[in-house]
């Protein structure tokens, strides 16, 4: 070890924890200042905690950073990505494929220190999962990892209620950590996770609070006074302070009162200093978000004894003592449960199988089993009440598909009420039902962290309060995690409830949201059909909007069958002939209302045809020669029927289509006087459809 580089300095520990630490800090001022971009202040400052909380806490093996009961450290501050990336090197962290087989490369070798934040660098701006091995999951947005920390932290005790046997207690017992600055603390979503948390009890997770008083615009006494102590207390949590955040001794002592305490979350509040050792930035936000510059970055190298002019530079021992540290523990509990594993397969090869197919995201064989036919029925039913039947059948063939609602489950449907599905409390992490509590956005990020431990979890509301959860949904689609909301409610058809209840630009706001997969069926049976497709989702969150009230049930004897759902639209009727003169194009609740028009037209002699259209993203993944026999580019009279903002629908009606949608955020009033007041009826798509066949014929 060369501890020789230190000076004869008292401020300077000569220690090898100290020069890891040093490491650490100036691997992510040398990678800031590099890329003359990104945030270093608080890896400097924070490094001590991940030093310490790695080295001699986390049970996490970097030769296999996938093992399902390792550890997760989730880095809620974001924006301190180099402090990651600066662990994930230093401690060997290799490379996982897609498959999720270990490769012998590192997850982030030095070079992608020194490209931090350029093109392509396993190193972006902020840390993404799937991206860089050993990421556990997607930071940036303030708030977001801690919350999604706790959906990791209810995955866990759901999974080990239902996996820990006698003799295997110790099968599923990873504790979560998460590291969060002023900014996490000051965020709603953070509040919902942790009232959640501490309500639930749950003794293996820990927030580490980084109390630096700075964010961007200065001293945190501009915005931010309240008692995060007492706040944290109030949820139930036990709240631990470290005085300095380089007290290595008492960091430890903070970290084993986490693991002594079982029965609530802990919170370790650790005062700290921005940047560190800087002399001119630290402690002020000037340390924040940009480069601490070549003069500074050298006088704080002086100051930690470095020296000033290396770059990137890993002194002799330390990655030989990470080895000795986080490396050698973390695989031997790492063999140690696989060992394990092995005997539990044979003991309970039931579980065991279970086990490997949810891991791989795969599901059980006979998971389509006994899913309802919905016979043709004029009155029909709501399509959450059929979304019900549907998820209450599945969820009996998929025992780790578990969810809940925001508290609206009577309204969503969504309770699984089969024996044994049971309730999840503090008192049953076996139960399957969530009760998220008023928390839409908690529950979105919380979504995330059960899909990142690889359960399958649904959430729903109301579909107007997807606006509340819209943060964590994006992180849904950019971690590519097939989270599962359901969202009832879907339109002006809650009538009376009025415009704070009617969603209109919702649907328009998730379409355009890459990577997401919205489905909007028209009956049972296309129900039924979502159900199944977004079931074999694995790398897409799905929304599924559904109507509060009821809907025919199509007669699919007549028209086409709802399998058609899988490719997004699918011609439902046709002109007789097939050789169309108009395309109504509707999708959910809407549909049914094409098909009564199109029967008008049809008897007028107008040779129409009807596309339900469920789900754009399906039906823009079809090859073009699909997509055109459903909308034929000659047939230019087209309309598009739904009850929402028009916004988009051109793309499938042409510039001169006729969109029938509705721009204001519609009325309280009883559905049928909305429905004639915003023109949904079948007079209206009838003329429009007329008015666009005459309109292109006067074009010819
Ligand atoms: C939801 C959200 N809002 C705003 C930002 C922009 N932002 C990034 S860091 C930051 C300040 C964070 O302060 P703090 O959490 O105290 O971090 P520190 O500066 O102490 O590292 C802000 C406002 C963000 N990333 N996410
Ligand atoms: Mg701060």
């Amino acid at each position: 070890m060369s501890t020789a580089i230190l000076p004869n300095d008292s401020k300077v520990q000569h220690s090898i924890d100290q020069l890891c630490i040093n490491t650490i800090r100036t691997l992510s001022m040398d990678g800031v200042q590099a890329a003359n971009s990104g945030h270093p202040g608080t890896p400097m400052a924070m490094a001590p905690v991940a030093y310490s909380l790695w080295q001699e806490f986390l049970r996490f093996d970097p030769t296999d950073p996938v093992w399902p009961n390792r550890d997760r450290f989730v880095l809620s501050a974001g924006h301190a990505s180099m402090l990651l990336y600066s662990m994930l090197h230093l401690t060997g962290v290799r490379a996982v494929s897609k498959d999720y087989e270990t490769l012998g490369e590192p997850s982030v070798p030095l070079d992608a220190l020194k490209t931090f934040r350029q093109l392509d660098s396993r190193c972006p701006g902020h840390p993404e999962y799937r991206w860089t091995s050993g990421v556990e999951t997607t930071t940036g947005p303030l708030g977001q990892g801690v919350a999604t920390s706790v959906g990791m932290a209810i995955a866990r005790q759901w999974l080990g209620a239902r996996y820990n046997k006698p003799g295997f207690e110790d099968l599923f017992d990873f504790n979560v950590y998460a590291l969060c600055g002023d900014g996490c603390m000051m965020e709603g979503i953070s509040s919902e996770a942790a009232s959640l948390a501490g309500h639930l009890r749950l003794s293996n997770l820990c927030w580490i609070y980084d109390n630096n008083h700075i964010t961007i615009e200065g001293n945190t006494a501009l915005a931010f006074s309240e008692d995060v102590a007492t706040r944290f207390s109030g949820y139930g949590w036990n709240v631990t302070r470290v005085g300095d955040a380089n007290d290595l001794e008492m960091l430890a002592r903070a970290f084993r009162t986490f693991q002594e305490t079982k029965d609530r979350p802990t919170l370790i509040i650790v005062d700290s200093h921005i940047g560190y050792g800087a002399p001119h930035k630290q402690d002020t936000s000037g340390a924040h978000g940009e480069p601490l510059g070549e003069d500074e970055v050298r006088l704080a190298k002086r100051n930690y004894g470095w020296p000033e002019d290396k770059k990137f530079f890993v002194p002799d021992g330390v990655y030989e003592h990470f080895q000795r540290g986080i490396g050698a523990r973390g695989k031997e509990l790492r063999d140690r449960w696989f060992a394990r594993i092995d005997e539990y397969r044979k003991q309970y090869p039931e579980l065991a199988e279970e086990l490997y197919r949810m891991q791989h995201r795969q599901l059980p064989d006979g998971w389509d089993r006994d899913l309802p036919e919905f016979p043709a029925d004029p009155k029909g039913l709501a399509t959450r009440e059929s979304s019900a039947k549907l998820l209450n059948a599945v969820a009996k063939n998929i025992p780790w598909l578990i969810g809940g609602a925001a508290d609206l489950a009577p309204s969503t449907k969504t309770r699984l009420t089969f024996e044994g599905a049971g309730d999840f409390s503090a008192e049953n992490y076996a139960g399957r039902n969530f009760h998220f509590g008023i928390r839409e956005h908690a529950m979105g990020a919380i979504l995330n962290g059960m899909s990142l431990v690889k359960v399958r979890p649904f959430g729903s509301g109301f579909f107007i309060f997807v606006d509340y959860l819209r943060g964590a949904l994006r992180l849904s689609a950019i971690m590519e995690l097939p989270a599962i909301y359901v969202f009832t409610h879907d339109s002006i058809g809650v009538g009376e409830d009025g415009p704070t209840h009617q969603p209109i630009e919702q649907l328009a706001h998730m379409r355009a949201m890459p990577g997401l997969i919205v489905i909007r069926p028209a009956d049972a049976n296309e129900v039924r059909e979502a159900w199944k497709v977004i079931l074999q989702l694995h790398h897409a969150p799905a929304v599924l909007a559904l109507t509060r009230q009821a809907v025919p049930t199509i007669d699919r004897t007549k028209y086409a069958a709802a399998s058609g759902l899988a490719r997004g639209a699918y011609v439902l009727a046709d002109a007789p002939g097939g050789d169309p003169e108009a395309i109504l194009i509707g999708t959910g609740s809407e549909v049914a209302l094409c098909l009564e028009a199109y029967e008008q037209l049809i008897r007028e002699g107008v040779r129409a045809r009807v596309v339900s259209m469920p789900s754009w993203e399906l039906f823009d993944d079809q090859d073009q020669q699909y997509r055109d026999s459903v909308l034929p580019p000659d047939v230019k009279a087209r309309v598009s029927v739904e009850e929402a903002s028009d916004f988009g629908w051109t793309k499938y009606t042409g510039c001169e289509g006729h969109n029938i949608g509705i721009e204001t955020f519609g009325a309280s009033a009883p559905l049928k006087h909305l429905l004639k007041k915003f023109g949904f009826n079948v007079d209206h798509v009838v003329a429009a459809a007329k008015g666009q066949i005459e309109r292109q014929r006067g074009k010819q």
